[in-house]
């Protein structure tokens, strides 16, 4: 075959292949998916006119035209409330998407032109994007799946920290009195079950991650469901070989039973239905946030991120792999809402995230797949802004507080590393929380959306 031909069949061959490309937005909760797809749709939908995306090649040379809402293939899967979250932006005053409390989807078809035009390359070219949205106290049930009661009760982390043991210790005084082998009491299962509820209720308000059954947090359809009935027996004084022979009415048995049914029938639809094929991933971690809660709440954050992102499957894919066992060839790891810090600390944030989440990176490079770590803000809501003070320039961010009060604000210096103990108690860190400013064109502003759009797909743009 001729050199030029044999290149167009295998660009052609490529792009055939490549037409379709599942993006996993992983976050917990708060961490600002939903935001984050607002403005990734947005962007791209306004990709040829008003958005701001030059870091993405193919918008700044003109190629992407644009992107279409599509029917998506699950009917029974509610849309993204992308205009819902569009509106809420447009009020006066402007208000953050609502926050989610199911899954949604959303297709969308991108057209551009390749950039390098032949006789067989088609003038115009689409690429399928499927998104899809949860809420993010759901993601951390993944970890669940890779346990058995036993396990699962030995890992969670309940003597850990003051502030943590302290929201349970009521719960925990109860449930330590508790006879494994004794015959299981229904209605004490379900008082005690709500107490632990409650309890993962009071640490998510004081900002803790590692929660889990998730769906403890946000139970959706099966709000008093007798599967959302069980909880963790800490401290376990016989053994495992003990408790699994223990009868099946024994209170053990009970709830190990009641956990694998959650495991089969909750975890495991969800994890198969949303989380198993995915091209690409991005995760973002609200690290910025977490610096303002303190120690404690940072290093939660740190194992619940550990945890989860050992329930993907991460790898090069071949034609092969990518038709019968689709892995994730490609991440992101992000830090959200930059805008919450001036821009010459953004590369600490940078460097903050890569800390915070050493161990799955290290896992990832030995996988050989190509990371990259990066601040951004889907939506940004404040503006920098150079103040002067003792006679010299310093940088500061303007922006309006969710109260309405409009403030200039120097949040702090961000640590490049792992805050430590003196961190903690001389600096700290605070920052108010903004309301998303006012939108007069079509385009949302952002800080980096364009680079991480980029990453995630602008391969396949070209
Ligand atoms: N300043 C700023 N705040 C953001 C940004 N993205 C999200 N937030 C804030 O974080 C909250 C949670 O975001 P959301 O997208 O709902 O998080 P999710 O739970 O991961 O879907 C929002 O209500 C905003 O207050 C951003 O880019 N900039
Ligand atoms: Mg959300």
């Amino acid at each position: 075959m001729r050199q030029p031909f044999r290149r167009e069949l295998s660009n052609l061959i490529e792009r055939g292949r490549d037409r379709q490309l599942r993006l996993a937005v992983t976050g917990l909760s708060q961490a600002g998916k939903t935001a984050f797809l607002t403005s990734l749709i947005n962007q791209l939908r306004h990709a040829g006119v008003e958005a701001q995306l030059d870091m993405l090649p193919a918008a700044r040379e003109g190629r992407l035209l644009g992107a279409q809402r599509l029917n998506q293939p699950d009917l029974g899967v509610p849309r993204f409330p992308y205009d819902p979250g569009m509106a809420a932006l447009r009020e006066t005053p402007p208000r953050w998407p609502a926050p989610t409390r199911g899954i949604s989807e959303l297709r969308l078809q991108l057209r551009y032109r390749p950039a390098q035009q032949g006789w067989l390359s088609p003038d115009i070219a689409h690429l399928t994007l499927d998104l899809f949205d949860y809420p993010g106290e759901w993601l951390l049930d993944l970890p669940l799946l890779q346990h058995d009661f036993y396990s699962w009760s030995q890992a969670q982390p309940l003597h850990t920290g003051d502030q943590r043991r302290a929201l349970f210790s009521e719960w925990l005084a109860e449930v330590e009195t508790l006879d494994p082998a004794a015959e299981a009491d229904e209605a004490q299962l379900a008082s005690l079950a709500e107490a632990y509820a409650q309890g993962l209720r009071r640490a998510k308000q004081a900002g803790f991650s590692n929660l889990q059954p998730g769906r403890f947090l946000l139970p959706g359809e099966l709000d008093g469901a007798p599967v959302l009935q069980f909880f963790p027996l800490p401290q376990l004084s016989m053994s495992k070989e003990a408790l699994d022979a223990l009868p099946p009415n024994s209170l053990y048995a009970t709830l190990a039973a009641r956990f694998r049914y959650y495991q089969q029938q909750v975890v495991r639809p969800f994890y198969r239905d949303h989380f198993r094929r995915f091209d690409r991933q991005i995760v973002l971690v609200d690290v910025l946030g977490a610096l303002n809660a303190g120690p404690e709440r940072f290093e939660d954050l740190s194992q619940a991120l550990g945890q989860l992102m050992q329930s993907f499957d991460y790898g090069k894919r071949s034609l092969l792999t990518r038709l019968f066992a689709p892995r994730i060839d490609k991440l992101a790891i992000a830090a959200t809402k930059a805008d919450h810090v001036t821009p010459d600390q953004h590369g600490h944030v940078v460097q903050l995230l890569e800390a915070l989440l050493a161990e799955p990176l290290k896992d990832l490079r030995f996988a050989n797949v190509p990371v990259k770590a990066l601040s951004l803000a889907a939506i940004r809501a404040t503006e920098a802004r150079e103040v002067m003070h003792n006679g010299k320039r310093s940088p500061a961010l303007r922006g309006t507080t969710l109260e309405g009060e409009d403030v200039l604000v120097y949040p702090g210096d961000v640590p490049p590393r792992l805050p430590t103990h003196d961190f903690w108690h001389q600096q700290g860190f605070d920052f108010p929380s903004f309301r998303p400013m006012d939108t007069p064109s079509d385009a949302l502003a952002h800080i980096r959306m364009d680079a991480v759009i980029d990453w995630l797909i602008g391969d396949k743009l070209v």
